[in-house]
């Protein structure tokens, strides 16, 4: 029995102190007078570490013996954000640890925000997959996810003269105390090369073949034993150093080799929204599916021996395109490794994957250039080409023989330059395929996948995204979670529906009290950062008006902008009116090579220079980028927002799930009808929220009937203000000419109707200024969303999938 290995920390603070100082001495090799706080730290962490471990060994054990049906959740992205502290939450020892250190005389909280913050993802997507596996660890749901370990993950961004400046990301150098590596665990992945046919049978003679190591990271459940596992794949090059060259006496060609093989696992793209058509990226895709279906068939195999009940026991989920390849991949393995039927291995495979789309904009979805694939992937390709013969004889056969019909629904895109649709691939390879917020999945079927929708009606579900409210308000929010903790207990936690407990205590005055001075410490600490990182004086009574997310047009940061300076005009004119103190905040990293989404952060630190420095202000706007945004940032930023902005031209946004964080910590949104903030207008109800702007009808409306932004910009005379203060160098007075180029975009084009959307967008706004000078009004808005919110938890979205889509059930662990 592991208790008996040692001495438990958990136990004492005596224990606990003991077990820290253990780990100083003997893991990291360090007395505790000489230790650094960064030895402390990965001390604790490896202290903390263990513990997890011991339910964590025991899940695993469990899940072998009673091998159960169990998902696997393929992603390229995996944003977990810091670990230690939502580990010493789940393991409920926060409090044991503080008192322990403290008597060491160390700060818990000064060690907790050195913690490296591993920015393996991007933004939403990835940030999803790391709630997601917060979700299956705390249901006991039988699942483990599968990604890279990037050796850089996403860039640092630093602020330059107003521009962004990338920096890379070496989030390992100062070690990774939360990983175990698995040495026996390993893979070889195969690239390039021909295939020829040996009668019917395809035959794969590959020129390339890397190792894929696994590590493992332990995903502790909250309050139970329970744990789920993320191994991500490093690429090594150990096995394979030429031999020719080495035997030759080239020994440093040899070696040398070894650097570019391993270029595989070694960086993060980082695109969001647009398609890097890159062949690294093709590589990085194939290798996360090539090392994870290796893994899943040789431990299934290992339990069963067989892999005829594969479809029974295992399901396999593609976080959007990117791990398309495992369609073709398992065919593969199926046909020409395991010899099944083509029409059996196709039965299973569809019966195994399901896939989830993140978005709808067309310069997202994947396309491979079939020269490309067929160089390094061409037994896939060829497997490509069966799925399309056989699907398109499908379609033939039992929906229509319209050409025009059958030529949009080809796996491969026809033209100068072919290319395989991995979407389509997708949804052909898959049992279900799911939206993330009800107004997308509804488009989905209504555009980009209406003919598949006319294929296979049953196909296609929404499941809209939740947040962990372990992370998002026990760990971010601590005070908040406390006041719920003393209100209604800590069943919230693990059921966020009991959140609509606190409406029957509405009409205690203390409530409200208790949460507005909640928020004012949380606008203090950010305050306090900011003063810290930026020299920039922030006012914690003013309002907190915030927009954090990745920069792109579709988003809108320019919309923000746009009023921001309409808002300085008109404290201007008019200094004398009772204006409310706003602190404008936006952060977020834009693509490296997008070019407007650059000027954009350069125009709001440019508008943010000159209205922070204009003394007629007083004090009544500020305007703060805070850069090198992040998990342990948004940790920081939304439990102090007043004002969430949610501002994305109607139908662009797949969900969103910031909105969902910040309405759960108690700001009121600002946004379109699109994503799920229309989900969230429908749990908080209309008087609790700020809706402005077109509809998705209204859209499409202006776009089939021409839209014209120079109709909006002639007739509105805060627009046409602002839009050429910006081109005419007012914010860039050195360089006048800086933003002619977003200023003309804005005029000639406007592809997401920023300019349509701003007198709804401005006047909405004054509402929110009537409504914060009803502070009582305002809290009571507060309120109502917090314990609205319920539905919102990544739990509840992760028992939809359990239930609808993988069809597995919870193991009983404690
Ligand atoms: C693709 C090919 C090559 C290189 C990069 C990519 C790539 C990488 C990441 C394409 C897209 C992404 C990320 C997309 C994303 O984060 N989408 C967001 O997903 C959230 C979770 O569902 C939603 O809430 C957001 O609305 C959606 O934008």
């Amino acid at each position: 029995d592991l208790e008996f290995i040692y001495d438990r920390p958990q136990e004492t603070v005596e224990s606990f102190k003991k077990s820290v100082v253990y780990k100083l001495v003997f893991a990291i090799g360090r007395s505790p007078q000489e230790a650094s706080e960064r030895d402390w730290l990965n001390a604790l962490m490896l202290t903390i570490r263990d513990l997890v471990t011991e339910g964590w060994i025991d899940t695993a054990t469990k899940f072998r013996a009673k091998d159960t049906r169990r998902v696997y959740y393929l992603s390229m992205e995996f944003l977990l954000g810091r670990i230690l502290s939502n580990a010493l939450l789940s393991e409920g020892i926060y409090d044991i640890a503080k008192e322990a250190l403290k008597e060491l005389d160390i700060n818990l909280e000064d060690l907790l925000e050195k913690e490296v913050d591993p920015g393996l993802g991007n933004g939403g997507l990835g940030r999803l997959a790391a709630c997601f596996m917060d979700s299956i660890a705390t249901l006991s749901l039988p699942g483990m996810g599968y990604g890279i370990r990037y050796e850089y993950g996403m860039f640092k961004q630093s602020i330059e003269n107003g521009q962004q400046v990338e920096k890379p990301d070496a989030w390992l150098e100062k070690g990774a105390p939360w990983e175990f590596v698995r040495p026996s665990k390993r893979h070889k992945i195969r690239f390039g090369g021909s295939i020829y046919f040996e009668g019917k049978k395809c035959i794969w003679k590959p020129s390339e073949e890397i190792t894929a190591l696994a590590y493992d990271t332990i995903i502790p459940g909250y309050d139970t034993k329970s744990a789920s596992t993320l191994r991500l794949w490093n690429a090594h090059a150990a096995d394979v150093f030429n031999l020719e060259e080495f035997n030759k006496g080239d020994y440093f060609g040899a070696i040398a080799d070894r650097s570019s093989i391993e270029n595989v696992s070694r960086v993060l793209y980082p695109n969001d929204s647009t398609w890097a058509g890159r062949e690294l990226r093709l590589r990085q895709e194939y290798f996360l599916v090539s090392a994870s279906l290796q893994d899943i068939v040789k431990r299934h195999k290992r339990t069963h021996g067989t892999l005829d009940n594969l479809a029974e026991e295992v399901a396999i989920h593609l976080n959007d395109t990117h791990p398309a390849l495992a369609i073709p991949d398992l065919m593969c393995i199926l046909v020409d490794d395991e010899g099944f039927s083509w029409k059996k291995a196709w039965e299973m495979t569809r019966r195994i994957f399901s896939y989830t789309c993140h978005t709808l904009m067309s310069e997202a979805l994947e396309t491979w250039p079939v020269d490309m694939m067929s160089k390094i992937l061409p037994r896939h390709l060829q497997m490509i080409f069966e799925i399309n013969d056989y699907f398109l004889e499908y379609v033939k056969t039992y929906v229509t023989t319209d050409m025009d019909f059958i030529r949009r629904v080809s796996l491969v895109e026809e033209g100068d330059q072919r290319k395989v649709r991995m979407g389509w691939l997708s949804v052909v390879g898959s049992h279900k395929v799911n939206g993330v917020a009800e107004i997308h999945s509804q488009l989905m079927v209504d555009s980009t996948f209406a003919d598949f929708a006319k294929i296979y009606p049953e196909r296609f579900t929404n499941v809209t995204n939740g947040v962990t409210p372990r992370r998002w308000i026990a760990v971010a929010n601590p005070k908040l979670a406390a006041l719920f903790d003393e209100y209604i207990g800590l069943g919230w936690r693990k059921d966020l529906s009991e959140l609509a407990n606190l409406k029957e205590h509405f009409i205690d005055p203390k409530l409200k009290t208790r949460l507005a001075e909640i928020k004012f410490a949380n606008k203090q600490k950010l305050a306090k950062y900011i003063m810290r990182k930026l020299g920039i004086e922030v006012n914690p009574h003013a309002l907190f008006d915030v927009q954090i997310k990745r920069i792109h047009e579709y988003k809108r940061q320019m919309l923000n902008v746009l009023h921001i300076i309409t808002r300085y005009n008109h404290i201007l004119e008019n200094p004398e009116k009772d204006w409310v103190p706003r602190v404008f905040i936006l952060a977020g990293k834009a693509a490296s090579s997008y070019y407007m989404a650059k000027q954009t952060i350069r125009l709001i630190n440019d508008v943010a220079e000159i209205i922070n420095n204009d003394e007629r202000i007083r004090g009544l706007l500020k305007v703060v980028f805070i850069p090198n945004y992040s998990v342990s940032l948004a940790e920081l930023i939304i439990p102090a927002a007043d004002i969430s902005e949610q501002i994305s031209l109607a139908g662009t946004e797949a969900s969103g799930t910031s909105n969902m964080k910040f309405a759960l910590n108690g700001a009121l949104t600002l946004g379109t009808l699109d994503g799920a903030n229309v989900e969230i207008l429908d749990n908080v109800g209309k008087d609790n929220i700020f809706i402005f702007g077109n509809t998705v009808e209204q859209v499409e409306e202006l776009r089939r009937n021409g839209y014209h932004p120079m109709d909006y910009y002639s007739n509105d005379e805060d627009l046409r203000l602002a839009v050429n203060q910006i081109v005419s160098g007012h914010f860039s007075p050195k360089e006048p000419t800086r933003y002619n180029p977003v200023g003309s975009s804005a005029q000639a084009q406007d592809y997401y109707q920023t300019l349509a959307d701003f007198r709804s967008y401005v006047d909405t706004q004054a509402l929110v200024d009537e409504k914060y000078k009803d502070q009582d009004a305002w809290v009571m808005s507060s309120m109502h969303n917090i314990a609205n919110m319920g539905f919102f938890s990544s739990d509840r979205t992760i028992q939809e999938y359990a239930e609808r889509i993988w069809r597995i059930k919870p193991l009983d662990i404690d």
